[in-house]
């Protein structure tokens, strides 16, 4: 079987030296992914050094074939803090106002690209399958396929893909999306991300067309679809039995004892709406006086991305905001907002998720949003809480039985939470049960299965001039992402 080997901008699987501490969806889906792969994860090391040197740094973390390579700080500064997080991030995010348009960023990011792909040649054998990951490493195929890579090599965007009118708000916005056609398969997280970018590929580029199942544009075909991520439901399960998870639920029950806790867990991302959330939140106080002493928010947000000024002043604008609301509210022995601002272990996470009886999930937008799945995971199905979800997060589509929310709406917050807390059991039991069986059903193996199944059974990329089909690409190209879907469904279905 062809190797598989991953790329991503950081590669951190969680190390068991270590304790399971690693935060970040996309670590924890790809170290679950490669696991059952033989095959390698290539990426930056996170470390800079004074010269570029192309070194790579192989080691073997728990199961996983590991290489990584050192940047310089103009790259790491240009490339990273820049180009993906203060370009391709905020503007992904719909956040046009937080979105930096400088061109040493968009140079930054080709030549890291094209480094990345220098570094990563040597390791690449002919049968190998490439799978690159998320908005810093766009061009990675395109500066591949420059140096002769011939491999199948797919995307994966974790984030999700904006409205048309906010891509050519992009300097460069034809040459980022040329460049995801030098991929055999694009993936997006929602259907919704996926229409989107067809509907950019269609006004903006002439004569874009479809054709036998893929897109063709710039004189190149691929393939794009939607394959929505999930969780390792069966290890959450596991997680939340130990003894730390244990541990940590005592520890809550026992501080919340006559209150009940509403839980957020997020990065501290302006992407998450936790300003907006503290101040649905407050409203909730406000227009429940009669309830107050009985609830507690707890907010868990690890700082992220702190070299970059939208993510201080954000912090700045929390710390304010949670103490004036606390402020207001607390009495002596009693603390409306408990805001905590570090990482915890994914068992510790489990517990605190199954002694919450409600989270609130209300990104202002997300490609996913892999806590709202977390929680579920964690919950007692006896006795389950209740998920809050904004419907700006891609999960929302797969959620459906979640109490559904505009996170800009701080009366929907405060009437969700009410509801949430006087839900009556066999309500809580019926829409926990609903939501579980997709948490299951669409796990973070169907999502790597259906991805990994779809990138091996693509063609490849044939001219676009070439319009008379082979009867073999044919029926490749047939075989749709759904239909993969469903096959793989039966085949997981008769293992179990
Ligand atoms: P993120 O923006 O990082 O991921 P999310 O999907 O919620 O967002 O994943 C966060 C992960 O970090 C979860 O696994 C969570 O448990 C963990 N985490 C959060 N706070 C933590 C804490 N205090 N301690 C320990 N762990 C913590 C990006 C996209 C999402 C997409 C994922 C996966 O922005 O939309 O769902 O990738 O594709």
């Amino acid at each position: 079987m062809s190797r598989l080997i991953v790329v991503s901008n950081r590669v951190n699987p969680p190390n068991p030296a270590e304790g399971e501490s690693s935060t970040g969806g996309l670590a924890m889906a790809l170290a679950a992914a490669l696991r059952e792969y033989s095959g390698i994860w290539f990426g930056w090391s996170g470390k800079t050094v004074p010269e570029f040197t192309g070194q790579l740094n192989m080691q073997r973390i728990d199961g996983v074939t590991v290489a990584t390579v050192d940047l310089e700080e103009t790259d790491y500064q240009e490339y990273y803090n820049g180009y993906a997080n203060k370009t391709l991030w905020p503007l992904f995010h719909y956040r046009v106002d937080l979105t930096a348009y400088d061109r040493s960023f968009g140079q930054g990011y080709d030549r890291v690209n094209r480094l990345f792909a220098q570094t990563l040649l040597p390791l690449i054998e002919p049968d190998d399958i490439v799978w690159i990951h998320d908005y810093h490493l766009i061009p990675l195929a395109r500066e591949l396929r420059r140096l002769g890579v011939t491999n199948r090599i797919g995307f994966f965007l974790h984030i999700p893909w904006p409205a048309h009118q906010l891509v050519v708000t992009l300097p460069r916005h034809r040459q980022l999306v040329e460049a995801l056609f030098d991929y055999d398969l694009i993936g997006f997280q929602t259907e919704e991300s996926l229409q989107a970018f067809e509907g950019y590929v269609f006004s903006e580029v002439e004569g874009a067309k479809t054709d036998r199942g893929g897109l063709v544009a710039f004189g190149k075909r691929a393939r794009a679809a939607a394959f929505p991520i999930g969780v390792d439901a069966q290890d959450f399960a596991r997680l939340v039995r130990s003894d730390a998870a244990r541990k940590v639920y005592d520890r809550m029950m026992a501080h919340s004892v006559f209150r009940k806790m509403v839980v957020g867990v997020d990065r501290l991302d302006y992407s998450k709406g936790l300003e907006e959330r503290v101040i649905g939140f407050e409203r909730f106080l406000h227009d429940h006086p009669d309830l107050r002493r009985e609830v507690m928010l707890l907010q868990i947000a690890p700082i992220s991305r702190d070299e970059v000024e939208a993510y201080q002043d954000l912090r700045g604008r929390l710390d304010g905001l949670i103490g004036r609301i606390n402020g207001a509210y607390a009495e002596m022995d009693f603390t409306p907002i408990r805001w905590v601002n570090r990482s915890y272990r994914r068992d510790e996470l489990a517990g605190v998720y199954r002694a919450s009886k409600a989270a609130l999930v209300t990104p202002l937008r997300d490609g996913m949003n892999l806590v709202a799945k977390e929680f579920v995971a964690a919950q007692d199905p006896e006795d389950p809480g209740v998920l809050i979800l904004s419907r700006f997060a891609g999960a929302a589509r797969q959620m459906k039985a979640a109490l559904i929310v505009n996170p800009n709406s701080p009366e929907e917050i405060s009437d969700a939470l009410e509801r949430a807390l006087s839900m009556d059991l066999v309500e809580r039991q019926r829409r926990w049960r609903d939501l579980f069986d997709n948490v299951q059903r669409e796990d973070v193996t169907a999502w790597r299965d259906d991805f990994v199944t779809a990138l091996r059974g693509e063609p490849e990329t044939p001219d676009a001039e070439d319009d008379e089909p082979t009867p073999s690409t044919v029926q490749s190209l047939d075989v749709t992402a759904k239909a993969l879907k469903a096959r793989n469904a039966e085949a997981r279905e008769v293992r179990a």
